[in-house]
């Protein structure tokens, strides 16, 4: 394997509701081991034992008394322990580290969703991660009732599925314009469109990926 290929590398998968995320990662995961890399799969809030139970915290329907300070707090409280547990040593064994979310969903849910003040989920992010960031992020990107339709075709709705569709342009809002702010990081995919084509343009991505 090319040396540049043995370094460690975290690349998160973002988006709203629906958009193909958890049915993509596996995709990705797929293409880059046949590749012969060693890869973990990973999400947020979670991806640990002790954030998988903050996790539980986050989405139970029943906590409605949850204030938004306590949810972003819980957040990045799930994000240290899965940093410092999974993430890190896995980027150290050289490993490359797929995320289900990451601290750009903080950005698009507590900041655009919830309204919170993006300087203080700023300031929680330099706190948490000091400099690390994701070295790519895939946003999949579609129009908010096609995700909450297909989201919702699973089943029960967790706490954030309940929200109002003003709270999800919000986010889908936010996302775009972090896509704009860091276009060097980012890479959009029109995830309304047919999983064969979202394919298609996931496969120039990873080739993009691994010629880096
Ligand atoms: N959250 C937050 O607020 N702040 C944070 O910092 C973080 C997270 C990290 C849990 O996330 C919640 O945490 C989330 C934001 C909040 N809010 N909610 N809700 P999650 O990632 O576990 O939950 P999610 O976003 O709801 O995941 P999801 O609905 O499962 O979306 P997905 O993973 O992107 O979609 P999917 O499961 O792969 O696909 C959904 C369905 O659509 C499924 O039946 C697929 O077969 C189908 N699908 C997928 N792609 C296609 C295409 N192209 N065509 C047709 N059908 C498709």
């Amino acid at each position: 394997m090319p040396k540049h290929r043995q370094r460690g590398r975290f690349i998160t998968l973002e988006g709203g509701e629906g958009a193909g995320k958890t049915t993509n990662m596996a995709y990705i995961a797929t293409r880059l081991r046949a590749t012969g890399l060693t890869v973990v799969e990973t999400r947020e809030p979670g991806g640990a034992p002790l954030a998988e139970a903050i996790r539980g915290l986050l989405l139970d329907a029943s906590n409605n008394s949850m204030h938004p300070d306590t949810e972003l707090l819980l957040m990045f409280a799930a994000r240290s322990q899965h940093l410092h547990e999974r993430v890190y040593p896995a980027i150290a064994r050289g490993d490359w580290v797929l995320c289900d979310r990451f601290t750009d969903a903080t950005y698009a849910y507590q900041g655009g969703g919830r309204q919170l003040d993006m300087q203080r989920i700023a300031q929680l992010e330099a706190w948490v991660q000091q400099e690390f960031q994701p070295c790519r992020t895939l946003l999949f990107d579609l129009p908010v009732e096609l995700g909450l339709k297909r989201a919702g075709e699973r089943g029960a709705l967790d706490r954030f599925e309940r929200e109002e569709l003003a709270f999800f342009e919000r986010v889908r809002e936010v996302y775009l314009q972090r896509a704009k702010a860091f276009p060097d990081r980012f890479r959009v995919l029109d995830a309304s469109e047919a999983l064969a084509a979202v394919r298609a343009r996931l496969d120039r991505l990873i080739d993009e990926l691994l010629d880096v």
